[in-house]
């Protein structure tokens, strides 16, 4: 496994490598007074440790990249700000870990953040890695907000850690379900699915939704998340004439498949959730993808004003990162403001002391719209931006609440 210790503030490091001070754990400790015969020296920042977990190896590496990539943005200028938390001066570490999108590695990635005494994490990515890592996390009090992982479950456990910022499957696949029905008069769908937590669970909902709306489903298959060959599923399904293929899974999957749909003459819309929804999916199909073809959902909602704060956020993410936001960078962006600010509310980074805070968050305006918790911690009146793909560009279709 890829283990990366990023220390983020060259300043702290060098402060507390001179004082051969270690880093403090959590809770952020004020850093010891100097000997009275010594001349005051500035007080070393305390040190808020930020665990962040998606995988940047792998099939979708560019996605765990993209969002490592939003929570490296916001603590670089959270450091920059200079803030005070409990009377003392603090500095943001990114203990930044890869789970290659498997739940083992993800479980075992927890536990090093667990162990490494992190005051909260942001993650994971993946649906199938957030919701095991969650009883870890629970366990140790320490708060998660995932950024992405849409199956409904991984808030349904009961856990008071366990928060996202995003809709889940239910509102995803349910509003993708009635709009292959209403809107693009689907009359022969078919449904495949990688037997993730997220890509099976977004395809039941998706099926439930094409009921709901009086559509028919004609047929379901499944695959992996490791898969490269679809020939034998999408023969099958052609059979059956669909007019309208679902995928549940992620853009790294969905690519090839678009491949494969145009080589077999299959003519059908595609349509998937937020895990295809992304930037390099045009490139992943190499060519195959039909103007207006592809109609995929994000689970968030950008309009009005948040539009200017999204897009301002998009300009700076290219400019530091020389790469466009694929889907999620925003939403880890935010998810680490939205913690630090409730611990600038509890004047704590204590997991014990700004729980409370966090889980009272109502509000707040991120770059991705105004954020605020349930009972749950799912996000209050989430959005879903659905989309389409022009000359190989994502072009926003609307926005459903
Ligand atoms: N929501 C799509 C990608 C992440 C996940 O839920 O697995």
């Amino acid at each position: 496994m890829k283990n990366q210790f990023l220390a983020l503030s060259v300043v702290s490091v060098a402060l507390l490598a001179a004082c051969g001070k270690k880093e403090e754990a959590a809770p952020a400790a004020a850093p010891a007074a100097a000997p009275a015969s010594v001349a005051a020296a500035p007080a070393a920042p305390s040190v808020i440790k930020i665990g962040h977990v998606g995988p940047t190896s792998g099939a979708i590496a560019h996605l765990g990249k993209d969002n490592e990539n939003g929570a490296r943005m916001a603590i670089e200028e959270l450091n920059a700000k200079g803030l005070t938390i409990g009377g003392t001066k603090v500095t943001f570490e990114l203990l930044a870990e890869d789970d290659a999108a498997d739940p083992k590695q993800g479980t075992a990635a927890a536990q090093k953040l667990v162990d490494a005494k992190v005051n909260g994490v942001i993650g994971h990515l993946n649906s199938g890695t957030s919701i095991p890592a969650s009883k870890i996390y629970s366990d140790a009090g320490i708060p998660q907000i995932s950024p992405s992982a849409t199956n409904p479950k991984y808030t349904r456990q009961g856990y008071k850690t366990t928060f996202r910022v995003v809709a889940d499957d239910v509102h995803l696949g349910g509003t993708l379900g009635k709009y292959a029905v209403t809107d693009l008069k689907g009359k022969a769908i078919a449904v495949i699915d990688d037997r993730t937590a997220y890509g099976q669970g977004v395809a039941d909902e998706f099926e439930k939704g094409v009921a709901a709306a009086g559509g028919k489903v004609v047929g379901r298959e499944f695959t992996t998340d490791k898969a490269t060959d679809f020939t034998g599923i999408l023969t099958g399904l052609k059979g059956k004439k669909p007019d309208v293929v679902f995928f549940g899974g992620m853009d790294a999957v969905a690519g090839p498949m678009l491949r494969q749909l145009k080589q077999l003459g299959i003519k059908a819309k595609f349509m998937g959730g937020d895990g295809i929804c992304s930037g390099e999916l045009p490139k992943l199909a190499a060519g195959s993808m039909g103007d207006g073809q592809v109609v995929c959902a994000e689970a968030g909602g950008v309009e009005g004003e948040s539009k200017v704060a999204m897009d301002d956020f998009k300009a700076r993410f290219k400019a530091k990162f020389n790469a466009d936001v694929q889907i999620y960078a925003p939403y880890v962006y935010d998810s680490v403001n939205v913690m630090v600010a409730a611990m600038q509310k509890a004047d704590s980074a204590d997991p014990a002391k700004y729980l409370p805070e966090l889980a009272k968050t109502d509000g707040y305006k991120g770059v991705t719209g105004t954020i605020g918790f349930d009972e749950k911690g799912d996000i209050k009146n989430g959005a879903l931006t659905l989309f389409t793909y022009k000359g190989g560009k994502r072009e926003q279709i609307a926005v459903v609440r």
